[in-house]
């Protein structure tokens, strides 16, 4: 199918269609062999056995490139909006490297995040620490992906002058990250089922922290860096709009992992066995009977496929599915009301637009994966 080409009210041109999307997602795919092979001769150089050296390349290859590419391929669409032009070849190629960094950062996160959660499959594969020969050593390889975002900075970013930032912002949205799953953990324990811990307000906090710092506020904000923006206030402004973005982001998360069919959302849910302070048990929670209340306290987070359905089913005795679809209409305009906050217009280059959001908002509204 050809792209399409729309026109935006300031009758700038943008493409969007489909076979733009795809072109734009395989020019991104293809800068990974470059990168992962700077990584594995990295390792190689330093005269590792073959085995470490092909179990290394493995981890990266299963781990990092099958995703969605979101949050790695929205470095290079903010960088471009940023600067207000098309990318060089040379600045392409950077803020893909800034991007695959963004991957590599997520794949980290999701090796650990599958353990802890006990989880089955991811992005269509089996998890990685259940393959024969990972088990446990998962918990290096998560730590190997980690080394890597800071060797490819090293090598790319170390003569620029806002490689400290660079470190910084990662350093900054990893412990965040950390801290929001440390507390997505202890609000689910595994032998304590009391859903008197959970609560909306602890939801927003989990989700903050464990999501949208990393997978919304990084990527736009290394755009920004390497854009050449400093001044902080467009830093806090842009937090203000992404950290909003991201809960909305983890609250459909949540309802995927209840709603989304395995085919769809490469992964099978474990919210509700696991115990988790998800959104869905919270508004059902808000709007339950004393009755309802009764069946969520006695088969919430077991390790049982049948409470798990009468869960479920209260879930879908309170509606909980369209009071999900009016919190996803709410938040388009929640958050559209905060992107106006950045002028129409901006004066300069080297300012936000509200560009950078929208196309990011766009990016996740009503997605069903
Ligand atoms: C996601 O939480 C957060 C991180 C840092 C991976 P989650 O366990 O809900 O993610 P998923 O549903 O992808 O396992
Ligand atoms: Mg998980
Ligand atoms: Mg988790
Ligand atoms: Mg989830």
């Amino acid at each position: 199918m050809a792209p399409t080409v729309a026109t935006t009210n300031d009758a700038k041109p943008v493409a969007n269609g489909a076979a733009a999307k795809q072109n734009a997602r395989k020019r991104f795919q293809d800068v990974f062999p470059r990168i992962r092979d700077e990584l594995v001769d990295h390792v190689k150089s330093l005269k590792m056995p073959e085995d470490a050296v092909e179990y290394f390349a493995k981890n990266l290859d299963y781990n990092v490139p099958h995703g969605k590419l979101n949050r790695g391929m929205s470095v290079t669409d903010s960088a471009e909006i940023l600067l207000g032009r098309p990318l060089s070849e040379d600045e392409y190629f950077r803020t893909a490297v800034l991007g695959w960094c963004v991957e590599l950062l997520q794949a980290m996160f999701l090796v650990a995040d599958d353990m802890m959660d006990s989880s089955i499959t991811r992005r269509g594969q089996d998890c990685w620490y259940r393959l024969s020969g990972v088990g446990t050593i998962a918990i290096n390889d998560a730590f190997l992906l980690e080394g890597a975002i800071y060797f490819l900075l090293k090598k790319h970013f170390r003569s620029d002058a806002y490689y400290v930032d660079l470190l910084e912002l990662f350093h900054d949205t990893t412990l965040q990250t950390e801290i929001g799953q440390l507390i997505d953990l202890l609000t689910a324990p595994e032998d304590h089922v009391d859903l008197k811990r959970f609560s909306l307000d602890k939801h927003q906090l989990i989700v903050i922290y464990k999501t949208a710092y990393y997978s919304f506020y990084l990527p736009v904000a290394l755009a920004m860096r390497f854009a050449g923006i400093t001044d902080a206030a467009s830093y806090d402004l842009a937090a203000r709009i992404l950290v909003p973005l991201g809960e909305y982001f983890q609250v459909q998360d949540d309802y995927l992992d209840c709603y989304g069919t395995p085919e769809q959302i490469g992964k099978i849910g474990t919210d509700i066995v696991d115990n988790k302070c998800s959104w869905l048990v919270n508004v059902a929670i808000a709007n339950a009977t004393p009755e309802d209340r009764a069946v969520l306290d006695a088969n919430y987070g077991r390790k049982d496929a049948e409470a798990e359905q009468r869960v479920k089913a209260v879930y879908e005795k309170l509606g909980v599915k369209a009071r999900y679809e009016q919190y996803e209409e709410d938040s388009y305009k929640r958050i559209c009301t905060l992107i106006e906050q950045i002028p129409a217009e901006p004066a300069s280059t080297g300012e936000l637009k509200r560009e950078v959001f929208y196309s990011f908002l766009h990016k996740i509204y009503r997605r069903s994966k």
